[in-house]
C-alpha cells in the first residue's frame, strides 16, 4: 500500500470522478464530500481504491500505462481494464455468487468500477492468521466448473463461443506477459528473474534441463493454442477474496481463452506451494486442493450433461439410454485430459514463482533463506514430477500423496 498522497490518482480525484456518475453516486449515497475513499491495492499491476458512502461502497481500479510494481520502465497496455471488465461480465453472468458485479468501464479515464466486496479479505492475507471459511473448496469448485464449462464449446453454440473468443483474442499484451513469465523466462537468463540465495545451482540447472524445457514448451503450446474456455488467467491466492461465508474471484485482467485446466493448474500450484511454505496450513491446503478437484470434476460433468446448446457433443446425437451412458464416459475421459493439462500448468506455475519476476508470497514469508531454499527445493521436485511424469498422476489425491512424501524427505 503506497504512502498516503503518493497514489497516481489521489482519493479526492476518485471521489470527484464517482460523483460525476449518477448511478454510482446514488449507490454510494449521501454527500460526495463525506465519502471515505482509500487506496488499498497491493498487487503488481493496478491501483485499487475502495469508496464508501452512506448507502454503500464500490471498488475502483485505475490503470496506469505501466506495471505498478515497476513504474514507467515497464510500459503496459491500459486496455487491460477493458478485458477485465468483459471477463467480469461473462463470469458474473455464469457464476454470480463468486464474481463481483462490474458496474462501469470508462476507457478514456482507464477506470473500472466494480461492486465492493464488503467484509472480504484476500485469501493470501487470510492464510497469515488462519484459513478461509469451510465452504471455500466447494465455492471454488462451483466457480471453476461454471466459469469454464459455461464459456466452452461444451455449453455454448459454436458461433457464440467463437465470437467471445475473438473478443479475448485481443488481450495480446497481457497474455504475452504470461507466455514469457510462466513458460520462457525461468529457463533463460533474464534481468527480471530472481531466486532465493542457495538456489543458484537449481536456477542454472533449469537452463540446461532439456527434458524439462521441452515439457514446459508443450504446456506453452497448450496455452497458446488451446482456446477452450474463458479463463481467469492468473488465479493465485491474491486473486481470491473471502468473507466469513462468501468467496469471490477478482483481478481478471489476464483473462483469455485457454485450456480448461489452466486456472485449475495455477490455483493448484499456489495451494501446493502454501503446503510447503506454511506448515500450519499444510493440511488445509492439501485437503482443499483435493476437494476442489473432486467438486469441480463432478459439477463440470453434471453441467455438460444438462447443457443442450453446446456444439461439442451435439445433444440430439446422444438421446438414447446407451448413448447417454457412452456420452457420460466420454465426459469422464475429457476430465482426465483436463487433469493432465492442469498438472502440467501447475508444474510450470510453481517453477516460475521460484525463479521468475513475481514470486510466491507464501514462500517469501519464510524469513530464513536456508529454510526457504529447503522448501523451494521440495516445490521444485514436485513441479518436475508434475511436468515430466504427468501420466503417473491419475487423480489429485495422487498429487497430494506425492506432496506429503516430499515433505518427509
Ligand atoms: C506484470 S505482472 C507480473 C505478475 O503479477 C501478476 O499477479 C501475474 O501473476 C503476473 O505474472
Ligand atoms: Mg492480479
Amino acid at each position: 500500500v503506497p504512502e498516503p498522497g503518493t497514489e497516481r490518482m489521489d482519493c479526492a480525484e476518485v471521489a470527484a470522478y464517482l460523483a460525476g456518475v449518477p448511478e454510482i453516486a446514488q449507490r454510494l449515497g449521501g454527500e460526495a464530500g463525506r465519502w471515505d475513499v482509500r487506496e488499498v491495492g497491493d498487487g503488481n499491476v493496478n491501483y485499487v481504491y475502495i469508496a464508501r458512502g452512506a448507502a454503500g461502497g464500490v471498488c475502483v481500479k485505475y490503470a496506469e500505462p505501466f506495471v505498478r510494481a515497476i513504474g514507467a520502465a515497464w510500459p503496459l497496455t491500459v486496455e487491460r481494464g477493458f478485458f477485465e471488465y468483459r471477463a467480469l461480465a461473462e463470469h458474473h453472468r455464469v457464476a454470480s455468487d463468486h464474481v463481483p458485479q462490474p458496474l462501469r468501464y470508462d476507457a478514456d479515464r482507464r477506470i473500472l468500477v466494480v461492486e465492493e466486496l464488503s467484509g472480504h479479505r484476500l485469501v493470501r492475507h487470510e492464510l497469515a492468521g488462519g484459513t478461509p471459511h469451510p465452504d471455500f473448496a466447494d465455492h471454488m469448485a462451483e466457480y471453476l466448473a461454471r466459469s469454464l464449462c459455461l464459456t466452452s464449446d461444451l455449453a455454448l453454440p459454436a458461433g457464440r463461443k467463437r465470437r467471445l473468443a475473438a473478443v479475448f483474442a485481443g488481450n495480446v499484451e497481457m497474455c504475452q506477459i504470461m507466455e514469457e513469465m510462466v513458460f520462457t523466462d525461468p529457463y533463460r537468463e533474464h534481468p527480471r528473474n530472481h531466486h532465493t540465495a542457495g538456489m543458484d545451482a537449481e536456477a542454472i540447472g533449469l537452463r540446461e534441463d532439456v527434458e524439462l524445457k521441452l515439457a514446459v514448451a508443450r504446456m506453452k503450446v497448450r496455452y497458446l493454442s488451446g482456446w477452450e474456455a474463458l479463463a481467469h488467467g492468473d488465479l493465485h491466492l491474491g486473486s481470491i477474496m473471502v468473507s466469513d461465508r462468501a468467496t469471490h474471484v477478482i483481478d481478471q485482467e489476464f483473462a483469455c481463452f485457454a485450456p480448461i485446466g489452466f486456472d485449475i493448474g495455477t490455483l493448484a500450484a499456489h495451494l501446493l506451494m502454501t503446503a510447503f511454505a506454511l506448515p500450519p496450513r499444510r493440511d488445509w491446503a492439501l485437503t482443499t486442493l483435493a476437494a476442489i478437484w473432486t467438486g469441480f470434476d463432478e459439477r463440470f460433468r453434471s453441467l455438460c450433461a444438462s447443457q443442450r446448446d453446446g456444439d461439442a457433443y451435439a445433444a440430439d446425437l446422444f438421446a438414447a439410454a446407451n448413448e447417454r451412458a457412452a456420452l457420460a464416459s466420454a465426459h469422464r475421459l475429457h476430465m482426465a485430459g483436463v487433469l493432465a493439462d492442469a498438472l502440467g500448468f501447475c508444474g510450470a506455475e510453481i517453477v516460475r514463482r521460484l525463479f521468475g519476476f513475481a514470486r510466491c508470497a507464501e514462500l517469501e514469508s519464510i524469513e530464513d533463506p536456508a529454510a526457504r531454499a529447503a522448501a523451494e527445493r521440495r516445490c521444485l521436485a514436485l513441479a518436475r514430477a508434475l511436468l515430466l511424469e504427468r501420466g503417473r498422476f491419475l487423480s489429485m489425491d495422487a498429487v497430494v500423496t506425492t506432496t506429503r512424501g516430499l515433505m518427509t524427505r
